[in-house]
């Protein structure tokens, strides 16, 4: 090697023509994404699944396919969109992260249609995001610098040289050898992605494609750029050229299951109609997990108010809440319709004009007003569309709330209830009002002056924020009865309470510390699943603790039967808490729950590796002993997204109507 390459200017020349060379700068673009894609997945900490060599490939192909196209470009541009993939890949995969963090789930096409509710997340994002995260960025502080200064550097040498560069290849060569390599690249991308998810969709993850409940499901074969490739396909599909049509068997499938389950269940009991003509009012509280129920700490109890009135009204300790990433909107969604939310986004952003029997719609149908309060933005999660479509007299929103007092996102709830019963003070009865709560959403930041509980060790943490929420919604709601009571609605008003979700707090250790012993993994789904349901009734009937596993598809129907409205002309998949049958609850995950068993899928999708524990025992059991409820929570998951997705109960009601 000649001496004076050695020089400073020597190796600097030499860098840049490692650096611009198109191999070289592409391997280190292919190792720099690999190296995050690697770190994204050991930051998700999803149990049981892990980066196999396979996933690794997967990886590289995936890769290849988005970036073989800059071998197509000339040197400058090569570098610049090599640069640019980096900034976007980076940013859709720490994206993918912080959303991960809290939805449990990937950001999809759908999700980013309603981009207001991440955003607004505001308070949450900013703890979601760990100072570790830097290191998906440690690039950019090299890389970025180092290719302007030397594209720079290329620039004038190139102006000062460039006669003598490069006489040998004539233009019509240079192109044909990117062309080549571009495209070979692309075969290559193709080989190494499609190959091992298609092996992977014939053996151990048969139907992943065509009947998947859980994303995380199919990332776990495809990897995240995979998955993402696949969530724009299946968007493309569904909402891009003709609308899809289901085809008339299926169609007739669905229907007969429907007039099938409406017969079996049809229970005219002494509870049937029994509080005919009642109000109802409907309180979905956020994050109110049941957990938290009867419990104290440090000698006070959490929720007092809750627990004094479980003990006259109907109290449902096995209650699960269904929602999927529809978050608030799918405990909304569910509990009105009776039906269950989509794998993918929300309900009511994806289909809101969509045709659904709801309790507001069949109300009015009986005579009913119905109005539904939530002081926040009436456009957030679509609710202006879906209320409306809903058949909702009105939609009290954040515009309609003096904001007197706040706390987090919007008005307290102690003054958010005030005001929503003074402003039933105006509606003719009866009436339907549901009212959603605010105060106790994540981050929980309850104010220094209203924090009455005593959360010892827990003070300062999250979880701690969490029983401070808690204890602070369970006053207002006291007061809420207080002034029900002193309004005259208590006598003549079914009233119900549930949470819409979990609080997405995961850390096993914050729930072993509070209830002083170790959780199973069994403990823990039930935790996260679980809300409390109250019933109260006019008189206080039908009082006790109702071990039965309900869900919140179970809640509209209830609804119907305590006011004696028959459930002959609509569809809904759940049925009713009082008709003393014995019940299964499907989760969107493909787990579910019934009187004597809890199923937990696997993440790679195949029912033999799932858990069935039997819950006499709480632990695990033969798996056969949930392949009823499995198929069955499948065939439900899939009668109630085919219904959504296709419209088909406008289907049915028009036939009807004709026949
Ligand atoms: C906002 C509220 C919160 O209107 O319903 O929604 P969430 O973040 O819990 O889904
Ligand atoms: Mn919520």
């Amino acid at each position: 090697m000649p001496l004076y390459t050695l020089s400073p200017l020597g190796i600097r020349d030499r860098l840049r023509r490692i650096f611009l060379n198109r191999y070289a700068a592409y391997s280190l673009f292919i190792i720099i994404m690999l190296i995050k894609l690697v770190l994204f997945h050991y930051n998700l900490k999803v149990k049981s699944i892990d980066m196999n060599p396979v996933d690794y490939i997967i990886a590289i192909g995936s890769l290849l396919l988005v970036s073989f196209w800059t071998f197509w470009l000339p040197p400058r541009g090569r570098i610049a969109s090599l640069m640019l993939m980096n900034l976007i890949l980076t940013g859709l995969i720490y994206a993918d992260l912080v959303f991960y963090r809290y939805f449990e789930d990937f950001i999809t096409v759908p999700v980013l249609m309603q981009a207001g509710q991440v955003g607004s997340l505001g308070e949450s994002i900013r703890s979601l995001i760990h100072w570790q995260d830097l290191f998906f960025f440690i690039d950019w502080i090299i890389i970025v610098p180092l290719t302007v200064s030397l594209s720079f550097r290329k620039r004038r040498l190139h102006s000062n040289t460039r006669p003598s560069m490069k006489p040998s290849l004539s233009r019509k060569n240079i192109m044909v050898r990117r062309f080549i390599a571009g495209t070979l690249t692309l075969l290559l991308g193709c080989l190494l992605t499609f190959a091992p998810i298609k092996i992977a969709s014939k053996t151990w993850a048969v139907g992943l494609f065509e009947s998947n409940w859980w994303n995380v499901t199919l990332y776990n074969v495809a990897g995240l750029i995979g998955f993402h490739g696949y969530d724009i396909y299946r968007y493309s599909k569904d909402n891009l050229g003709p609308k899809p049509v289901l085809g008339q068997e299926e169609v007739q499938k669905i229907q007969t299951w429907f007039d099938e389950e409406r017969s079996n269940r049809t229970v005219k009991n002494n509870t049937f109609g029994k509080y005919e003509g009642s109000n109802v009012i409907m309180i979905q509280v956020e994050a109110f997990m049941n957990f938290v129920v009867n419990q104290s700490i440090n000698g006070q109890e959490i929720t007092p108010n809750f627990n004094k009135l479980i003990k006259e009204s109907m109290y449902y300790s096995n209650f699960y809440h269904q929602t999927a990433l529809g978050r608030t909107s799918d405990a909304d969604f569910v509990t009105q319709s009776s039906l269950l939310p989509l794998p993918m986004g929300s309900v009511f952003t994806r289909y809101a004009n969509h045709k659904y029997d709801t309790i507001p719609s069949i109300l009015k149908e009986n005579g009913y007003a119905a109005n539904v309060y939530h002081s926040y933005d009436s456009s957030f999660w679509n609710r202006n569309n879906v209320y409306r479509e809903m058949n909702y007299d009105r939609y009290y929103s954040k515009k309609d709330f003096v904001q007197d007092e706040m706390i987090g996102w919007s008005v307290s709830d102690a003054s958010f209830f005030k005001q929503s019963l003074n402003m039933m003070k105006d509606v003719k009865e009866p009436f339907y009002s549901f009212l959603i709560t605010l105060s106790s959403h994540h981050p929980y930041g309850i104010p220094k002056e209203k924090q009455k509980l005593d959360t010892g060790d827990f003070q300062g943490t999250i979880f701690g924020s969490y029983l401070q929420s808690m204890h602070y919604v369970d006053e207002a709601l006291g007061q809420f009865e207080e002034q029900m009571k002193s309004q005259g609605l208590w006598d003549n008003s079914i009233l119900l309470i549930y949470g819409d979700h979990d609080n997405s707090i995961k850390d096993e250790a914050f729930y072993e510390q509070f209830l002083k012993h170790d959780v199973t993994e069994l403990d823990m789904k039930q935790i996260m699943n679980q809300v409390p349901l109250l019933i109260h009734l006019p008189d206080g009937g039908q009082a006790g603790v109702y071990e039965e596993a309900a869900g919140m598809m179970n809640t509209a129907p209830t609804i119907y039967h305590l006011l004696g409205i028959s459930q002959e002309p609509y569809y809904l998949m759940g049925d009713s808490l009082l008709s003393g049958k014995e019940r299964l609850v499907p989760f969107r995950s493909g787990a579910f729950s019934n009187h004597d068993v809890f199923f937990i899928p696997a993440e790679t999708g195949s029912f033999e590796n799932g858990t069935c524990y039997d819950l006499s025992t709480r632990n695990p059991t033969d798996i056969n002993a949930c392949k009823q409820g499995y198929e069955e929570t499948k065939n439900q998951l899939k009668i109630s997204d085919q219904t959504i997705t296709y419209d088909l109960l406008k289907q049915f009601k028009a036939t009807s109507s004709n026949e």
